[in-house]
């Protein structure tokens, strides 16, 4: 497909989600016009949610009459269609780096992090749900094999793939993002000083900034 579309790509999704966040980030460095349409927390198993996404999850996306789920998909879709910077290397073993770093976010990241520690730590007294405490206590080892593995690829290169920016930043962005708001997550990460580091750089640049969580629910409000 060409690189001319223009018309903005809509991502459906709770504010909140990283995997919501991880979308919004693609658009937003790739300079892909956009907009989130947000769903309400727990809205993703209506009969309306399950036409576009029949798993119950978010996010999907819009394009025109175009409709895609799976968030690699959309993320890859966006860097593909639109003009603008370049969010997947070309040469092998970097394009294979962040293909690997993507696989560890969605196999091992989530469950452990973002399941384990995010979900209890931030978004359950967001919500007034219960938190769950052995859940948290049961993530914190498998989350230091996660924070380790990533720090080793890192090593004291600038990106997750090397010298630039691509999906696997964006993607693991929108997982760790939380983590130093947690005493558990701030402690881990103290582990890892070069992917703390590469952390601060991320949540610097402006994509990260726009996509803050507070703000995406403040403006779902
Ligand atoms: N493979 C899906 C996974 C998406 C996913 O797990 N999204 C979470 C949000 S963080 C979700 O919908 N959770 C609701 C649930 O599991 O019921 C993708 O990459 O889009």
């Amino acid at each position: 497909m060409p690189k001319t579309a223009v018309s903005p790509i809509v991502i459906h999704g709770v504010p909140g989600s990283p995997y919501v966040r991880k979308a919004l980030l693609a658009c937003a460095e790739k300079g892909a016009p956009h907009r989130l349409q947000p769903i309400a927390f727990g809205g993703a198993k209506g009969p309306d949610h399950l036409a576009n996404q029949p798993f119950g999850r978010i996010p999907w996306a819009t394009h025109d009459d175009f409709v895609l789920y799976e968030t690699d998909a959309i993320i890859r879709y966006v860097d593909e269609a639109f003009e603008g910077p370049a969010l997947q290397p070309q040469e092998p073993r970097s394009r294979a780096r962040m293909n690997q770093v993507m696989g560890i976010v969605d196999a091992y990241v989530m469950p452990s992090m973002t399941s384990g520690i995010g979900w209890n730590r931030i978004i359950c007294p967001m919500m007034g749900l219960p938190v769950d405490e052995a859940a948290v206590a049961a993530a914190i080892e498998p989350s230091r094999v996660c924070l380790k593995a990533l720090d080793a690829i890192l090593g004291d290169q600038p990106f997750m793939a090397g010298a630039a920016l691509s999906l696997a930043d964006l993607m693991l962005l929108a997982h760790l993002d939380f983590l130093p708001q947690s005493p558990e997550g701030g402690a881990l990460l103290a582990e890892t000083p070069r992917l703390g580091a590469w952390l601060a750089r991320m949540q610097a640049r402006p994509a990260a900034q726009a996509t803050e969580t507070a703000k995406l629910m403040a403006a779902a409000a």
